[in-house]
């Protein structure tokens, strides 16, 4: 919920069923939550329905409530309502913030996809708690979008009422290019999901992190 700081969060983290097996949801949530690791956790799963979204998000809610860290729906703000999620991530082609600010009341979070400069600053005047930025670099994860680069970063954190997560072809190897662009708080997806060694994986990306640019 609200009372989750989020302004404090530097990495969020997306479990996307094209990375992870239904089956393995519970397990990865639990890896990626542990000490040390991700700020936020979306459920992120294209191509599923209402239904099925309901089922993978229901035991992820206890766990992650526990681990302290927010989870966030993607797309289906009445499953994030169903299953008492901390909140649901929409994006440009989805139902309007208004809207769905209406239906989740205002304590829960609602976050905006947003994929150039003149989106950020149109989502600014929303009733959203963050935004995401990007794609910053190409990305198998979301292929049919053009990357943006990393020039806009400082402008939009500069201007941005809500905390802003830039995402979008971000790994370990070019974070400092991205913190050194101005960014504060970044989403990994794949990086994480493929992770040979995640805990290494994760140690290495939150001393960046800390780091700074
Ligand atoms: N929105 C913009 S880029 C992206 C989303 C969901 C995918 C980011 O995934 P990855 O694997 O970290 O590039
Ligand atoms: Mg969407």
């Amino acid at each position: 919920m609200k009372n989750v700081r989020l302004g404090e969060a530097r990495l969020y983290g997306i479990l996307d069923l094209g990375y992870v097996g239904s089956c393995q949801l519970v397990d990865m949530a639990r890896r990626l939550t542990a000490p040390g690791g991700v700020d936020v956790l979306q459920l992120r799963a294209k191509g599923f329905s209402a239904a099925e979204v309901t089922t993978f998000a229901r035991p992820l809610v206890p766990m992650t409530r526990e681990a302290g860290v927010p989870l966030i729906i993607n797309d289906f703000p009445e499953v994030a309502l169903e299953v008492d999620a901390d909140g649901v991530h929409v994006g440009q082609d989805d139902a309007q913030v208004e809207s769905v600010r209406q239906l989740l009341g205002p304590d829960r979070i609602i976050g905006k996809s947003t994929h150039s400069l003149e989106q950020a600053r149109a989502a600014f005047g929303q009733p959203v708690d963050y935004i995401g930025f990007g794609p910053i670099f190409a990305t198998p994860t979301k292929p049919e979008y053009q990357p943006i680069g990393p020039s806009d970063i400082a402008t939009v954190e500069s201007e941005s009422p809500v905390p802003v997560f830039c995402i979008g072809g971000i790994k370990r190897e070019n974070l400092s290019e991205v913190l050194g662009a101005g960014a504060l708080r970044i989403v990994i997806v794949s990086g994480l999901l493929v992770a040979e060694d995640l805990s290494g994986y994760l140690r290495d990306v939150r001393e960046q992190l800390n780091r700074g640019a």
